[in-house]
């Protein structure tokens, strides 16, 4: 199976910022440097120079060029680059890039939300529906779940929250991480001295029925997933009481299309982990700072929450969730080393209480490296501790303050030196290590690190990198696809989704524009691309067809990195 690829000239089809940098990759056999021109929409010459033969890319198997035209800055749109007797799909040069980008990857969490009407007014009568699980046949409802382990022979209400990806499931661990993303944004911009300009997360810029509520929007947003997290605490007077139950799916796998409403699989609750607890206590105590100025009620309800259920894993150390298991996905964990990190950081930025900091500081991750090469993510979370650590006011002694920041800055360097290394300029590894599940997710958190370092020293070099970053997602990759839909002119379309069925029943919806797929996995671990895709090289190990959970669906998780990065770049503007 060979691809389609279009253009061999190979650019962020979406754009660039007008003083950011401006990077292209041409696939050639040419061993010799060529000529390049960019060209305006009418056909102008804007500028022109020759590229720099970078041999064979080890992810992608191709020779390459690249190509940087960062010097030329004029605003612009629908110009294109011609290499090779090849010209490149559109882009702008614009300052504006990014502020749509970051409202359509938020807006995709109020589409994927549980337990409410989703309103057409606000997103599109294409996405209108009715509220899912809620208990209205054919579905069973997340109002009333049993517990399907020994342990726990009671039920639960656990309604709201977002289902989790193309599937109806909802995990705590991965709510945990994609509710800690958008907090996260939210709160750079009360820190960040490199926030601000331009940034608006604030209340009634996204279409949600919370609007003009007088709390930020993004705010309303994650707490329809901290309600949902907060439900699935193990009540008071119960076996485990405190823990957080890991997560509730259907007892089997459902088909595709299937829109939540219709689903009429039995609901299962299944039992606390450590992992879930701790991703509990860590977001809720993000919660209880961050919603002390709009709510105080449910800040104090959130503070509570996050107390009980650090003390609760501490008490249950090793619940670990099974790996197998039907009708939903595993998010297995057996090592929670990093979780009780990311807690302890989060709860002593809250409270600043000394137990934290004693807890915080005998962890192996308070001095150890967190940053891996590959990226951070729902299995491993140190890194979110160590940044809020690095960013957010808190009482640590200016010394270790500064090794902190000092260990975002060196990862971020070594994300840097990758990008140089890549002729596609990512900040992973070249081999397939780097392409997995979900990989897409992972590219851009290092994008964050190097965010947080740009956020950190106001060293360009560092914005530089999270820009070339999602040049990769945006395009420039060997498939010539943006991974994000409805965000360049050949972007993916047909993310793996119940919800968003159109390819397999045109009078559903497909998915909305700012939702991005997991993107390229070396392992082909579904039976679509095991059979489509033998033999592909990483960076080609993707296809854009809605059968292929492994390399094409959507993610809470996902969107958050996209949510948190599009936030930061939307604030970068002519700079
Ligand atoms: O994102 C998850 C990935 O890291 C795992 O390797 C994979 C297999 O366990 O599961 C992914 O998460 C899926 C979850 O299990 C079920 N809902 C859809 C998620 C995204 O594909």
């Amino acid at each position: 199976y060979v691809p389609d690829t279009g253009p061999r000239v190979r650019v962020n089809q979406v754009g660039y910022l007008p003083g950011g940098p401006k990077n292209a990759t041409v696939v050639t056999e040419a061993t010799e440097a060529l000529p390049w021109e960019l060209h305006s929409a009418s056909g102008a010459v804007l500028a022109s120079g020759t590229t720099t033969p970078r041999g064979v890319d080890e992810a992608s198997a191709q020779n390459v060029h690249s190509v940087d035209f960062s010097s030329y800055r004029t605003p612009g749109q629908g110009l294109t680059l011609a290499v090779d007797g090849e010209v490149s799909h559109p882009f702008d040069i614009s300052g504006t890039l990014y502020d749509q980008l970051r409202s359509d990857a938020l807006q995709f969490f109020y589409i994927q939300r549980s337990g409410i009407e989703i309103d057409g007014d606000l997103v599109g009568e294409e996405y209108a529906r009715p509220a899912g699980h809620l208990g209205v046949a054919p579905n069973q409802g997340d109002t009333d779940v049993p517990c399907v382990a020994d342990s726990c022979d009671y039920r639960l209400d656990v309604r709201s929250g977002w289902y989790d990806a193309g599937d109806h499931g909802k995990y705590v661990v991965n709510g945990g991480i994609a509710t800690y993303q958008l907090l996260s944004a939210f709160e750079r911009t009360k820190n960040a001295a490199t926030a601000g300009f331009g940034a608006d997360l604030g209340d009634g810029t996204l279409r949600l029925p919370e609007r003009d509520n007088g709390v930020p929007d993004i705010l309303d947003e994650a707490r329809w997933e901290l309600e949902f997290l907060l439900r699935m605490q193990v009540p008071a007077g119960k076996p485990l009481a405190g823990m957080a139950h890991h997560k509730i799916h259907d007892r089997n796998w459902t088909g595709l299309p299937m829109q939540p409403e219709d689903d009429p699989e039995p609901r299962e609750l299944h039992p606390p982990s450590t992992a879930a607890t701790l991703n509990l206590a860590a977001v809720a105590a993000q919660c209880a700072r961050l919603f002390a100025p709009y709510d105080k009620e449910f800040a104090q309800r959130c503070g509570s929450a996050a107390k009980t259920a650090y003390a609760a894993a501490k008490a249950n150390p090793a619940r670990y969730a099974p790996a197998t298991g039907n009708g939903g996905g595993p998010y297995d964990d057996t090592n929670v080393t990093d979780e009780f990190y990311w807690a302890a950081a989060e709860l002593y930025l809250t409270t600043g209480e000394p137990a934290y900091l004693t807890d915080l500081t005998a962890s192996p991750h308070h001095t150890g490296d967190v940053f891996d090469p590959r990226g951070f993510g729902w299995q491993s979370v140190a890194a979110l501790g160590r940044l809020d650590l690095a960013t957010v006011p808190n009482g640590l002694p200016a010394a270790e303050r500064t090794r902190i920041r000092e260990s975002v800055i060196a990862a971020a360097d070594s994300y840097l030196a990758e990008i140089r290394r890549q002729a596609y300029g990512l900040p992973m590894p070249g081999d397939p290590n780097s392409y997995f599940w979900g990989g897409n997710g992972a590219i851009i958190n290092n994008a964050v690190v190097l965010a947080t370092a740009f956020d950190l020293t106001g060293a360009a070099k560092y914005r530089d990198g999270a820009v070339q970053t999602m040049d990769y997602i945006l395009g420039r990759n060997a498939l010539n696809i943006s991974y994000v839909t409805g965000w360049g002119e050949h972007a993916a379309e047909n993310q793996h989704s119940r919800i968003f069925g159109f390819q397999l029943d045109p009078s559903m919806p497909k998915p909305p524009a700012g939702s991005i797929a997991g993107g390229p996995n070396a392992a082909l671990q579904d039976p679509f691309v095991e059979q489509l895709l033998e033999g592909c090289a990483p960076m080609f190990c993707y296809v854009d067809d809605i059968a292929s959970y492994s390399t094409n669906e959507v993610a809470i998780n996902w969107n958050s990195a996209l949510a948190w990065i599009s936030s930061f770049l939307a604030d970068q503007g002519d700079s």
